[in-house]
């Protein structure tokens, strides 16, 4: 699967070329990343990508002709490659924005099977609302606040499909166990030393079910500590996993012994 990014700011993306899984993708070619500075696209001495903002206003605005000349090069070279060209697998055009549809796991998988996408980062007051207008297939949110670009959601997306494409994981199952991936907050982890020493003078230990070797009560203690974090902090959460029919009645019923109130 291929993506394209569209930035003023390549360099931004190095370090996740270069370190930890999302290294492994793309080494074992699981993954391409193509990038192109739109500096290079600009024309004239000055290779000028943005301009004042028609109306007047602080700040400076991303012009559109630079854009639709990286946009063309992008296309051709996707084209070229003979990737995102099939009927229906046109790979979308995403812009990151607050006002965009909130990245969750569901949009993550969603991405990791299709053709990959083209990533526009936008810096300054924000791109020309008319290359939005022609070209965006979708603008994508990481929340409500704001940020000096789109390069950071960018290569959060790239981060969270990285680890999706098969064989990327050491261990196959682990993503299948992660939170979210079946709708609730993950269980707590434990690893060596067994007691921990406290600055009181007292231990931390594991819990002792982890130690027992069975493997039955261990997952259940562990769905019951993911059904109690989740019902404490996302009741939305379990709501959404009962509607799914993702809660047996073993759940059900230590949902039930939690007494938790079901908050409005
Ligand atoms: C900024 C903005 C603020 C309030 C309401 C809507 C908004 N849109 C943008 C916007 O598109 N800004 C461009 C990209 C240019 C300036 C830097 N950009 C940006 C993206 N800042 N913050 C984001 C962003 C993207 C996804 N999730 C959270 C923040």
């Amino acid at each position: 699967m291929r993506f394209d990014v569209i930035t003023l700011f390549p360099e931004l993306f190095a370090p996740h070329l270069e370190v930890g899984v999302t290294r492994r993708a793309y080494v074992d070619g699981k993954l391409q990343l193509q990038l192109w500075p739109l500096r290079d696209f600009a024309e004239g001495n000055y290779r000028r990508v943005d301009d004042r903002p028609f109306g007047g206003g602080p700040g400076m605005v991303m012009m559109a002709p630079p854009l639709e000349r990286a946009l063309d090069a992008v296309h051709a070279a996707r084209v070229q490659a003979g990737e995102g060209t099939g009927a229906g697998h046109r790979a979308p055009l995403i812009h990151f924005s607050p006002t965009g549809r909130r990245l969750d796991q569901a949009l993550v998988r969603e991405l990791a099977a299709g053709p990959g996408a083209v990533l526009l980062c936008g810096r300054y007051e924000g791109i020309d609302q008319r290359f939005i207008d022609r070209h965006v297939d979708m603008e994508v949110s990481l929340g409500d606040f704001v940020l000096s670009g789109g390069e950071l959601p960018a290569l959060v997306l790239l981060d969270a499909v990285a680890r999706l494409q098969p064989g990327v994981l050491q261990d196959a199952a682990s993503h299948q166990q992660d939170s979210f991936e079946d709708g609730l907050l993950d269980c707590p982890h434990y690893s060596r030393p067994e007691q921990l020493p406290r600055a009181d003078g007292g231990v931390d230990a594991v819990p002792q079910v982890l130690l027992s070797g069975h493997h039955g009560r261990i997952a259940r203690w562990r769905r019951e500590r993911s059904l109690e974090l989740t019902a404490r902090r996302r009741p939305d959460l379990i709501a959404a996993a009962r509607a799914a029919g993702r809660l047996s009645r073993e759940d059900e019923r230590f949902l039930q012994a939690l007494d938790i109130e079901p908050k409005p």
